[in-house]
């Protein structure tokens, strides 16, 4: 079944079909009423890709340098939380497609393996490490060190995130983590056989970093995470972590400049796939200006709304130098655990291929302004 789904569309059906909803939700969910969301995906809409004609050349080279090391593809996995509620393979699943596929692989602070679990899983993957900062410092510090111990070779540091978005889908589900054993969710969960079977047969329900009380998302983030973050604090994670340092969740050209100065080598354009403030701006729209803002030489990572090829193209055309996929790995992941996330991966790389193909662009490097054309 896997391999008829044509595109990550049809993943996101069989998805649907085998996960319990408020996992589903969960993932496809976002902010408010999801306008940050619903804009996000239909933004790539009216970008029209140039087709060049008679171009010559006959193939596209899709690999690329991010965070000083190669990746095969000009994308990769974004950190997500709580990913073995969505299918137990979570994030063994994940981190051994994209090492197979020879593209980094984001552990969340939210992930539901440990950071050593990930790095025994996929040892020969590119593994970055997604940091919220704790309450009680010391452990963001100790989390950074055992990910620099483990061979992640970059830090993602978001900072979209001083408390946890209105996410109504789940509270309308009573969604809560680890999930709770309700007449409710049990029934929903028995439409679902192999989810339920592969649920209970993880090694462990427990999921990392929380207590064995079942909360919703708000209260559990609130009272782990500090809302108080500042540039200072950034400032702090940069003297800890020796590696690549991004800082995820900027979107306008004061935040970019300031995230620069505090010594950031990279930023993620992102409005955390409108899952936080509902409303806020479009990460592809911001990356113009925030390109023009930190100069050609700071890398830039984009995420939110990408569900095809066509969307990573038109994100490198507009200025991003490698772009991260969430929802789309994570259909792939509840359609079909590893195998899933590596048929989502291959799917979005052949769109890829073909469409710098037809506009005659034989490596990442040639994808740029010229080849796109914003339509009012
Ligand atoms: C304050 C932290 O990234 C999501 C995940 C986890 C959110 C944690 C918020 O659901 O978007």
């Amino acid at each position: 079944r896997l391999a008829a789904a044509a595109d990550v569309w049809d993943l996101r059906t069989i998805a649907k079909r085998r996960t319990p909803t408020a996992a589903f939700d969960y993932v496809d969910g976002a902010a408010g009423r999801e306008i940050t969301a619903t804009r996000a995906r239909q933004v790539f809409h009216s970008v029209e890709l140039l087709p060049r004609i008679l171009h010559g050349t006959a193939h596209s080279d899709l690999s690329t340098t991010i965070a000083g090391a190669p990746s095969a593809l000009p994308f990769g996995i974004a950190p997500t939380g709580f990913t073995r509620f969505m299918h137990s393979e979570g994030e063994i699943g994940g981190s051994r497609a994209a090492q197979k596929a020879g593209i980094p692989f984001s552990l969340s602070t939210m992930g539901t393996r440990s950071i050593e679990e990930v790095a025994a899983a996929a040892p020969e993957g590119r593994k970055w490490f997604q940091l919220y900062l704790w309450k009680d410092r010391e452990k963001s510090k100790k989390l950074v060190e055992r990910a620099a111990a483990a061979g992640f070779d970059t830090l993602l540091v978001t900072v979209d995130t001083p408390v946890a978005g209105q996410r109504l889908r789940d509270a309308r589900n009573g969604m809560k983590i680890p999930p709770e054993l309700t007449l409710k969710t049990v029934l929903d969960a028995s439409y679902r056989p192999e989810w339920w079977y592969n649920f209970l047969t993880t090694d462990s329900l427990k999921f990392a970093s929380l207590s064995d009380t079942s909360a919703d998302l708000p209260t559990i983030i609130n009272s782990m995470f500090d809302s108080s973050l500042d540039f200072e604090d950034l400032r702090w994670i940069r003297e800890l972590w020796k590696g690549k340092l991004f800082v995820k969740g900027v979107l306008t050209t004061e935040d970019a400049a300031k995230a620069k100065a505090a010594g950031a080598d990279g930023l993620v354009v992102s409005n955390h796939g409108g899952r936080q403030l509902d409303r806020a701006p479009i990460a592809f729209e911001a990356l113009s200006e925030v390109r023009a803002e930190v100069g050609p030489e700071m890398e830039i990572i984009m995420d939110s709304g990408i569900m095809s090829g066509a969307d990573i193209v038109a994100a490198l055309c507009a200025g991003a130098d490698f772009v991260l996929i969430g929802r789309a790995y994570l259909y792939g992941l509840m359609a079909g655990g590893e195998e899933g996330v590596s048929r989502a991966i291959e799917l979005l790389a052949k769109e890829v291929e073909v469409n710098m193909q037809l506009m005659g662009a034989a490596s990442i490097k040639d994808l740029d302004e010229s080849l796109i054309r914003r339509r009012s």
